[in-house]
């Protein structure tokens, strides 16, 4: 088989680099190691940035985005057992956000890709990735037990942290800058209307907490544990009344609880892989940078990263032009190191490390104090939370 583009990997940076060629009559397949449904119903992220909901919309994927998302203006900061909210529009010049979860993106990508044809070959395992240094690269891959090549002009190695396309390039390469945190996120859904409007992000010397949301009717939460932490330690009970201690504020705000449907937990890393291209090999999304969840940013990359990379693959195939493929390591990477420097400011910010003193507590609250009191302040987590225009 051969196609002009071979894609590793169907999750939203595959599948919306795979919608965003299809679109432009550039010729993929996408190889994705993992069932359909094992992809649709993965829980991560639920935040999308405004050129994030711009590119989804101009890739023709926001129908149900558009009816069943919901735009956020804002988010609350809680600590001192009081909240504190940061507006988005009046420190960004409009801009806002859209609680949409990541699976939902996935699955209605899924839904146009087969819709109008486009491959994407489920339970197909890329196995390795060669010819990267001339013009012929070539995906291996083991699909129902047997094992088949394609033939691509460009590999795209979409498949996330634990991929295989960063492994691919020649040793030495890329070059890895990486911090692991000393903490974690126990992840829950729970089928509960959820207890604010708006995102809260909470402070609180046992550590931080997360109050977001997926619908009118699913609440989904987070709380800050230890590294080594395990799920068979936290019985429901013990996660509502974690939630009760750090969310609590002295203006009566309650948390409501019910079923939980779902929990994880998921060690936060920072991490960056560099170059982000070798020769016909690029990688987009987490195979090529992972931030902590507390920006909110993980998914935003991937879509920045492969909105990118599908006009420079356009210009190249369109006019010959390489400098756009040239340039995309570049240019992606600022934005990847504007992103970790955010994601990490908001992390040191809003968890509790367990090798603090007194001084970083603090230098902690202070900051909190000056974000909660200056509008200077608040603007700059602002406009990185909305997002940064794309170049
Ligand atoms: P993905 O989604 O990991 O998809 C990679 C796909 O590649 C497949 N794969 C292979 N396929 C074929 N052959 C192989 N050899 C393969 N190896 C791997 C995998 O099966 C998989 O389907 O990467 P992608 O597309 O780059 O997307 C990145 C995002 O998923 C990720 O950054 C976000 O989920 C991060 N994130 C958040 N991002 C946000 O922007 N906003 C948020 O609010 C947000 N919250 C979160 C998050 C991530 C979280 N976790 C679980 C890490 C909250 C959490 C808790
Ligand atoms: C989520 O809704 O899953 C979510 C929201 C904001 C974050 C991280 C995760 O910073």
């Amino acid at each position: 088989m051969h196609t002009t583009v071979g894609i590793i990997g169907a999750g939203p940076a595959g599948l919306l680099l795979s919608q965003l060629l299809h679109r432009q009559g550039i010729d993929n397949v996408v190889l994705e190691s993992r069932g359909r449904a094992y992809v649709e119903h993965r829980q991560r992220a639920g935040i999308l940035e405004q050129g994030t909901v711009d590119v989804l919309r101009a890739s023709g994927a926001a129908e149900r985005m558009d009816r069943q998302g919901i735009p956020h203006a804002g988010i609350e900061l809680r600590f001192d057992r009081a909240a504190h909210r940061i507006d988005f529009p009046s420190l960004t010049g409009g801009r806002q956000v859209m609680v949409y979860a990541q699976t939902e993106v996935v699955k209605d990508l899924i839904a146009l890709r087969e819709a109008a044809g486009g491959t994407v070959l489920f339970e197909a395992e890329a196995t390795a990735v060669t010819g990267i240094d001339g013009d012929h690269p070539r995906i291996d891959y083991r699909h129902q037990g047997a094992e088949h090549t394609l033939d691509c002009d460009l590999v795209v190695a979409c498949d996330g942290f634990h991929g295989i396309g960063r492994h691919s390039m020649p040793e030495g390469l890329p070059r890895v800058t990486q911090r692991d945190h000393p903490f974690a996120w126990l992840g829950i859904l729970a089928e509960v209307p959820p207890s604010c409007q708006e995102l809260i992000y909470a402070q609180h010397e046992r550590g931080f907490a997360l109050h977001s949301m997926r619908s009118a009717e699913v609440s989904r939460l987070y709380l800050q544990v230890d590294p080594d932490d395990r799920i068979e330690a936290w019985p429901d009970q013990r996660i509502w009344d974690e939630l009760d201690t750090r969310f609590a504020t002295d203006d009566g705000w309650t948390l409501r609880r019910g079923p939980i449907t779902e929990k994880s937990i998921t060690p936060m890393r920072s991490f960056v892989a560099e170059p982000m291209r070798h020769g016909r090999l690029f990688l987009a999304g987490d195979a090529a940078h992972i931030v902590p969840p507390t920006g909110a940013k993980g998914l935003n990359l991937a879509v920045a990263d492969v909105t990118l990379l599908a006009a420079a693959v356009a210009a190249w195939q369109r006019d010959g032009d390489q400098s756009l493929l040239d340039g995309y390591s570049e240019t992606a990477l600022r934005r990847v190191w504007r992103a970790e420097h955010f994601s990490h400011t908001m992390t040191t910010l809003l968890h509790t490390d367990p090798g603090e003193d007194e001084f970083d507590r603090r230098l902690r609250l202070s900051h909190l104090r000056y974000l909660a009191s200056s509008p200077a302040a608040a603007a700059t987590i602002a406009e990185n939370y909305v997002g940064l225009p794309l170049t």
